[in-house]
């Protein structure tokens, strides 16, 4: 037990509640869903404490990072979730965007010969791209890259794709796992509590739906990550509710990889009347998620949400990955009055980053597994390109 752990034991005036629960997250043991609602009455040192204690038992400094693409076919979207700022009505086409097959392809042809791991695919859910529309979309991906991961749909495309091609879960799945997909990425998880669900994203996939795509995919094995959207009108009870409901599935499948909290941002949509959370509440989120969430290898903070600093602070509170580096150029949240508005940091910014903070930067692929080991690596001028 390091220093500070001991300290807070130690503490005489630590109310008996959360010795408890420190107690028992020293000893390994897992932490029932009341006393997940009870941290959040905890301060945030001695969450940060026992979430960092997690944190390195698990992964020591390393902190890992990816390079990836991210490719958005369209912002035309049928739902309408009150969070989104960057979706397009269906109905107000003329102010969204569409590219075309050939568009995503020479972006794609751009990257050919770059050193990315990842292409990210993901958008609005637009009722002309269908599942064999995507199929044949990776497969060409696939054959300008056929190193490349493919991370591609969240449940609720998914969920809209099989509607409309009339299959199940399991044979649109497969259909994009045999053009080349490999894995999905968390979003559209949103909050899963029916009733939350309900007012901020009524009309798109269930969170039961959501749960069984996700549980379908690891059947195939493909592998997944899963988000959580806090900082609106949710209470503490929904966010455990979602993390248990997550935790409970991983326990049967295993097939998660990452957890990612995603903070609410109020520019520009349906909800932007909620003011924003603080980032002493961003840390709490995280470090509860590291404690709770037992069973997920790791905890992501996506910089371009929260901003740089706050990425660089999280790594004392459980996070060990920081998403995306070169060209990432999603829109999801630049529109949504996001820290970052043109989210792209070099590699060598990326790492001075982690650095910075005494944590140690490797580059993993989707799958963590290690690409290369910057802890150190010179970069060079060589080594500093700008794409
Ligand atoms: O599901 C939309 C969120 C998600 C807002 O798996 C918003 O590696 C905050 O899931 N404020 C999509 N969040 C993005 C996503 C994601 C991102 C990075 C990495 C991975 C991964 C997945 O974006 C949506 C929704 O929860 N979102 N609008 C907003 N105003
Ligand atoms: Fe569409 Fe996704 Fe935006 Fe919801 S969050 S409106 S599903 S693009």
């Amino acid at each position: 037990m390091n220093n500070t752990l001991s300290h807070i034991l130690e503490n005489k005036s630590l109310n008996a509640d959360f010795k408890k629960i420190a107690e028992k997250v020293i000893g390994g043991e897992r932490i029932t869903a009341e006393e997940g609602i009870r941290l959040f009455d905890a301060d945030l040192s001695f969450l940060g404490s026992l979430a960092n204690f997690i944190r390195e038992k698990k992964h020591q400094n390393f902190t890992y990072f990816n390079r990836n693409i991210h490719i958005e076919p369209t912002n035309i979207c049928v739902f309408d979730c009150k969070f989104c700022s960057y979706s397009k009505l269906l109905k107000h086409k003329t102010e969204g965007w569409e590219l075309s097959e050939e568009d995503i392809i020479q972006k794609m042809e751009k990257y050919k010969d770059q050193p990315i791991t990842e292409v990210h695919i993901v958008g609005g859910v637009h009722p002309k791209m269908g599942l064999h529309y995507f199929a044949n979309l990776i497969k060409r991906v696939k054959e300008i890259r056929p190193d490349i991961h493919v991370k591609a749909f969240t449940a609720v495309e998914l969920e809209y794709m099989c509607r409309k091609a009339k299959v199940s879960f399991e044979e649109g799945l497969s259909i994009l796992k045999s053009h080349g997909q490999d894995s999905l990425p968390g979003g559209g998880a949103e909050i899963f509590d029916e009733q939350i669900r309900a007012e901020i994203c009524n009309d798109k996939c269930s969170s039961e739906q959501w749960l069984e795509i996700h549980e379908t995919a690891h059947k195939l094995g493909m592998p997944s990550n899963a988000t959580m959207l806090y900082g609106h009108i949710e209470e503490p009870k929904h966010l455990i509710d979602h993390m248990n409901r997550l935790r409970n599935l991983q326990d049967k499948t295993q097939g998660f990889n990452t957890f990612i909290p995603l903070k609410f941002r109020n520019g520009d949509n349906q909800m932007s009347h909620i003011p924003e959370v603080s980032v002493i509440r961003d840390l709490k989120v995280y470090a509860i998620s590291r404690i709770f969430m037992d069973n997920f290898p790791h905890l992501k903070a996506y910089w371009p949400m929260i901003g740089r600093n706050t990425a660089q602070i999280s790594l004392s509170y459980g996070v060990n990955d920081i998403d995306g580096t070169i060209d990432d150029t999603t829109k999801i949240y630049s529109m949504a009055g996001a820290e970052e508005q043109s989210p792209s940091l070099s590699t060598q910014q990326l790492v001075e980053l982690i650095k910075n903070v005494k944590r140690h930067p490797i580059e993993r692929d989707t799958v963590y597994n290690t690409v290369k080991d910057y802890n150190n690596f010179v970069f060079e001028k060589k080594d500093v390109k700008s794409y």
